[in-house]
């Protein structure tokens, strides 16, 4: 559970998460934002058990703290890791149907708004149309399956994270998301997805920007125009010399 300045969100969503599913352990990985969400995380989680808090001197982007959280759970053995949003937008009665795709088989199961009985709640119109058809260029450039890419609530099944090198991916901010699961799938990884109700944010602020969306439309483009550069017959795209002029 990546957090930068949730301290009036991490304590109930640390509530909520060990309410759904008591055996998981949390690891929240926070960013310095001067509130305390840290120490506030620490004080629930010796009442919760089974908190780990790692602190983080300044913000340094939802990537990395993914980056740092996925390792964190690789080194330390757990056959599946989870990853949600600590504004409460991600609802955590969903955490055991999450779960219980992997058990039936899937690598990754995405907490999807864009599948059919999912469904985004109070978000403002732009947020939703950028959102949507972030996720429509995405999947059409990209040629995946997944209906909603940026979704940050999804269950990993180690093994599928091994098989990637998600430490090398270098976007900054959300659109590691879309290229965490991208690599996954190119890596052979069965993706399910079930429906979420995401809710937008009560309380916090939002840690979106403009310079965060561009980056992440630019991953996409990139990722595409490479995969389709590779997907030409002779392995890359010739450069044709122009014919012999046609006769008059
Ligand atoms: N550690 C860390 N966490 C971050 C950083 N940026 C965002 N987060 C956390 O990542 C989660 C998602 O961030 P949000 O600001 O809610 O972004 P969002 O959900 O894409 O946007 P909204 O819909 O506007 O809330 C939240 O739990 C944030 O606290 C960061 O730089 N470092
Ligand atoms: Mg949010």
């Amino acid at each position: 559970m990546p957090t930068f300045r949730e301290a009036e969100n991490i304590a109930q969503a640390l509530r909520r998460v060990r309410g759904s599913v008591p055996a998981s352990t949390v690891l929240v990985i926070d960013d310095e934002g001067g509130d305390g969400t840290a120490g506030i995380a620490e004080e629930i989680g010796k009442g919760l058990g089974r908190v780990e808090v790692l602190r983080r001197p300044r913000k340094d982007g939802l990537a990395s703290a993914y980056q740092a959280g996925l390792a964190w759970g690789l080194e330390r053995g757990f056959a599946a890791l989870v990853g949600m949003d600590a504004d409460l937008s991600h609802d955590a009665t969903a955490l055991p149907r999450l779960l219980a795709g992997l058990a039936e088989g899937a690598d990754v199961v995405v907490g999807s708004r864009y599948v059919r009985g999912g469904s985004s709640v109070n978000w403002p119109l732009a947020r939703r149309a950028l959102s949507r058809s972030g996720n429509l260029y995405a999947r059409h450039l990209l040629g995946t399956e997944i209906s909603d890419l940026t979704s940050a609530f999804r269950a990993y099944r180690a093994d599928a994270l091994r098989a990637v090198d998600f430490m090398a991916i270098k976007t900054v901010g959300y659109g590691f998301l879309i290229e965490l699961a991208y690599r996954l799938e190119r890596s052979g990884a069965k993706f399910a997805e079930v429906p979420v109700q995401f809710v937008n944010r009560a309380a916090g602020r939002s840690k979106m920007s403009a310079r965060i969306a561009m980056e992440s439309w630019r991953t996409v483009t990139l990722m595409g125009l490479c995969a389709r550069w590779r997907a030409w017959p002779d392995g890359g795209p010739v450069r044709t010399r122009p014919g012999p002029r046609p006769r008059p």
